[in-house]
């Protein structure tokens, strides 16, 4: 396996950073999680607006462009031989001294990984996933922002330790006032009377990447769109709910805090988008290698 890190692509057991470096010390970066398919680079150029506003936000200064961004990211995958993969992409404040403060990191530190995946099973996707809601409230958006896909995951971490204690693979989390603000890595969305629903960003969650490509596919099949802020009371009663993630993709939610959710089965509507969604990473994003076509 070969590893970017700050400007060179190393061999894994040489790819390591410092112990004073800020993103270990304080959780103090960002990062992105980022699929390739068939080729090709799903929706990197959002992934990277996304990376770079995050930046911007913490006042971090990545130091290279979007598109030499861009290029490491495509020469990580080529020089791994990928094709099919995940891309773990991290910029975080750089080596500094033990003071939390910012200033003394002169530099950030940029690595990317890229990796074959692991899947939520496919039987899962046809059968549908059991979700609870946790006690673990999303952060709130006058504290770490939510917005920010930083390197503060120990929040969801308490979210996922709640799920994995009674054994369920993800969790729903509200936010302060209690609204469905999303899962520990995953976006929500609820199917009532035709409507595709989904929170709003100021409730306080991360804008998903996949969140944002399933509205676009409902809007572009004429499925009416809301941005909505909703309860538990919805959830249980909808006709469909599923989650998205760049992992998950778009994956069936079945069974929430105990309840079956419709008749117990993943939703036509949640069918319909996942076959959708599939073609779509045959056509989007950047080619890995140029001259290839794409999907095989
Ligand atoms: N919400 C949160 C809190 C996330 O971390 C998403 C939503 C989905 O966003 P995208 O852009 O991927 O559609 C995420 C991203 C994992 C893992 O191993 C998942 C994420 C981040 C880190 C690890 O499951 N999800």
């Amino acid at each position: 396996m070969i590893i970017y890190l700050d400007g060179k692509y190393l061999p894994r057991e040489q790819a390591v950073i410092s112990v004073f470096d800020h993103g270990l010390l304080y959780g103090d970066g960002v990062f992105e999680g980022i699929r390739a398919y068939h080729g090709r680079v799903f929706k990197l150029g959002e992934h990277l607006d996304r990376l770079y506003e995050g930046a911007r936000a913490i006042c971090l200064e990545i130091p290279v462009t979007k598109d030499e961004m861009q290029e490491i990211v495509l020469e990580t995958l080529r020089r791994n031989n990928l094709r099919d993969a995940y891309i773990r992409l991290v910029v975080t404040r750089g080596v500094g001294d033990l003071g939390l403060d910012p200033l003394k990191c002169p530099r950030p530190t940029v690595f990317c990984i890229a990796a074959s995946i692991k899947l939520y099973s496919d039987e899962l996707y046809k059968k549908g996933l059991e979700v609870i809601t946790v006690s673990t409230r999303r952060n709130i958006p006058t504290a770490c922002i939510p917005r920010v896909k930083s390197l503060n995951y120990l929040n969801n971490i308490y979210a996922k330790i709640e799920a994995n204690l009674v054994g369920v693979p993800e969790a729903i989390m509200l936010n302060a006032e209690g609204y469905v603000a999303e899962a520990t890595g995953d976006n929500i969305f609820i199917v009532k009377k035709g409507v595709l629903i989904t929170p709003p960003t100021y409730v306080g969650l991360l804008e998903g990447v996949t969140r944002n490509t399933v509205m676009n596919i409902a809007r572009g099949k004429g499925i009416p769109v809301e941005e909505k802020v909703f309860t538990l009371f919805d959830v249980y009663t909808a006709d469909e709910c599923f989650l998205t993630g760049t992992a998950a993709e778009i994956i069936p939610t079945v069974k929430v805090d105990g309840r079956i959710i419709a008749d117990g089965q993943p939703g036509v509507m949640t069918w319909e988008l996942i076959e959708a969604f599939r073609e779509l990473t045959k056509v989007d994003g950047p080619l890995i290698y140029p001259g290839e076509t794409g999907a095989k």
